[in-house]
């Protein structure tokens, strides 16, 4: 056992001693002041100090303050003596950290041994406590797989810097996410997932400056927080040090994954709270995951107005689908005789709606992203055959609909089957049906992709390329699959009669289409002299305002199917 004495009375501390070498294997350092004791006791291990209340430089609770102050990486228990015995003094004593009091009068050998017996037992324990309730406080702090901060040493973090922001230093956020993680989780299994959050957190560690905070803040979010005198330069550069380092792919025992990842980010100035920060980061962050690959995202405050907006729509598509609310509207397709040989079904948001007005063109991606998409293609095909049937009923029997159909509706299994089911219930032939699908679709060149048109084209529905010219253009996808239409976007209909390039174009495009069978349709025809150049082009079909605007089926009665006697163009003579 060693043993440290500090006190200034020569005569106690021989008393001690001699009382303490009865004991075998016991070694002793003796010291005077307060100072002395507290250089004797940072340079050497002891396992008990036994301590003078009354010393020349200070008092043994002013000690007992500045040893907690010392941070000893091998603290041992502390025994505080004093002339007189004072309830009050052990009280003190016990709370500034010793672990018994002794009144001097009581120094024998047998009270002596006995109280730094259990002096040395009390520390041990409390030594214990307090160890395991740091371990379970930093616990606390971290997350288990990836050994980084958690969602609330981030948050902690976040606030510390706000209350401490100076005029110096700005800070700021970055919130960073794995793209499609869901996807490689269920595809490579759990194992996989987490081996590969782990590998993000170690890049994402390798690239931050040592005072950088790096925080896993959701299943598969990184937050990093950073400040700077020159905020601007130093997200910058950390932002490219993020891409470089994320930009291989993640290497496992038996597979390789390259994912992109989405990144949002906003400065902590300005008065802004905790709350308003990570809310901004998640929104920058919101908008980054809708665009593909990498992409990355600062906060400005249009952003929030654009999260609402979605968000309506989001809510707005789930609550008008589950009440079957959704227009649909009818815009004809004219044959080269000027009748109306087909009708395209386009749907609406519904009139009234209490979540705000949008257009297909702002919903349908939304709904391609949320998966309510299938759910809003079946409720227009669903109408579509019903209005088709309703005509059919009316003698009208040769006209046709066309439904559009997104690229993400093709990966049903059951496409065909619900389709054809659908057809049948309303009474109409697949044959009466046009589906029109973008060449994106075709670009996946996946198995499904493929075997579901062949499947739908052997059903008897009439496959029609939609946006022809916008993309791709190519033959190859009209060679390879079963398409029987192309439609050609309206952006490659001449804008002016001598719009010379476009008139090329679209001729060229007609003629290509064409060698190969296809039936072609031009869209977005506006003026006679459109309608005139697309058929001199000699295309089976048109479409646009100049022959009608989408319209309701209430108006589409009205307008065709009761005009037959009419004979003013546009005419929808077998109608
Ligand atoms: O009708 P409007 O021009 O606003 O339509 C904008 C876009 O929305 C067009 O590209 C059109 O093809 C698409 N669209 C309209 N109705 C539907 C539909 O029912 N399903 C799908 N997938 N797309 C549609
Ligand atoms: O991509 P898709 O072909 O499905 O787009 C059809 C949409 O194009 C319709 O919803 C309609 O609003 C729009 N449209 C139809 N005809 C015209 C036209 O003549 N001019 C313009 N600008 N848009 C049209
Ligand atoms: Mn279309």
């Amino acid at each position: 056992m060693r043993v440290l004495i500090i006190d200034d009375d020569m005569v106690d501390r021989k008393d001690i001693v001699r009382v303490l070498q009865t004991q075998a294997g016991t070694s002793i350092v003796e010291t005077a002041t307060a100072q002395e004791g507290m250089a004797a006791l940072t340079n050497i291990k002891f396992d008990i100090v036994l301590l003078d209340y009354l010393l020349p430089d200070k008092n043994g609770l002013e000690v007992l303050a500045g040893i907690k102050t010392l941070n000893l990486s091998h603290p041992c228990g502390i025994i505080l003596m004093s002339g007189n015995d004072d309830s009050e003094l052990l009280e003190k004593a016990l709370e500034a950290g010793a672990q018994d009091f002794l009144g001097k009068n009581e120094i024998n050998q047998q009270r002596l041994q006995r109280t730094i017996h259990l002096a040395r037992k009390r520390f041990e324990l409390e030594y214990h406590v307090r160890k395991s309730q740091e371990r379970s406080k930093i616990a606390a702090r971290m997350d288990n797989l990836t050994r980084l901060f958690n969602r609330t040493a981030f948050e902690t973090a976040l606030e510390k810097m706000l209350s401490s922001n100076t005029e110096y230093e700005e800070g700021a956020v970055i919130f960073l996410d794995v793209d499609n993680f869901k996807f490689f989780n269920e595809c490579y299994g759990h194992e996989v997932g987490d081996e590969l959050l782990k590998q993000v957190a170690a890049r994402i560690k390798q690239v931050v400056d040592k005072n950088d905070q790096v925080a896993r803040v959701g299943s598969n979010e990184f937050a990093v927080l950073f400040k700077a005198q020159d905020i601007e330069t130093k997200k910058r550069r950390l932002l490219n040090r993020l891409l470089k380092a994320l930009d291989f792919p993640f290497a496992f025992d038996d597979v390789e994954i390259n994912c992109t990842f989405s990144i949002g980010c906003t400065f902590l100035g300005n008065e802004k709270s905790k709350k308003d920060i990570i809310k901004q980061a998640n929104l920058a962050l919101h908008k980054a995951k809708g665009e593909s690959g990498y992409s990355v995202t600062e906060f400005d405050a249009s952003l929030s107005a654009e999260i609402e907006k979605q968000r309506k729509m989001k809510e707005g598509l789930e609550f008008h689908l589950n009440r079957g609310e959704f227009n649909v509207v009818y815009q004809p397709i004219i044959a080269e005789s000027g009748e109306t040989v087909s009708l395209e079904a386009l749907v609406r948001w519904p009139e009234n709606s209490p979540f705000g007005h949008f257009r297909p063109d702002e919903f349908i991606p939304i709904s391609e992203q949320n998966q309510t998409i299938d759910k809003l293609g079946e409720f227009v095909f669903k109408q579509a055959v019903e209005t088709l049937a309703s005509l059919k009923s009316r003698g009208y029997n040769d006209i046709r609909v066309s439904v559009n159909f997104s690229p993400i509706q093709l990966n049903q299994w059951e496409l065909s089957v619900r389709l054809v089911d659908l057809c049948r219930k309303a009474g109409v032939s697949p044959s009466d049906l046009v589906l029109e699908i973008t060449e994106t679709a075709l670009l996946s060149n996946d198995f499904a992709t493929k075997r579901m048109i062949s499947e739908l084209a052997t059903a008897g529905f009439t496959i029609s390329l939609d946006d022809f010219g916008t993309g791709y253009s190519s033959i190859s996808h009209l060679i390879n699959f079963p398409i029987n239409q192309v439609k050609m976007d309206r952006s490659v209909v001449p804008v002016s009669q001598d719009d010379s390039k476009r008139k090329n174009l679209l001729s060229s495009l007609v003629s290509m289409c064409k060698s190969i069978g296809a039936v072609v349709v031009i869209e977005g025809i506006e003026e006679q002299w459109q309608a005139d150049f697309c058929r001199a082009l000699r295309a089976e079909k048109q479409q646009g305002y100049f022959y009608s605007k989408p319209i309701s089926f209430a108006e589409l009665t009205e307008k065709y199917l009761q005009s037959e006697e009419e004979t003013a163009a546009p005419r929808c003579a077998s109608m």
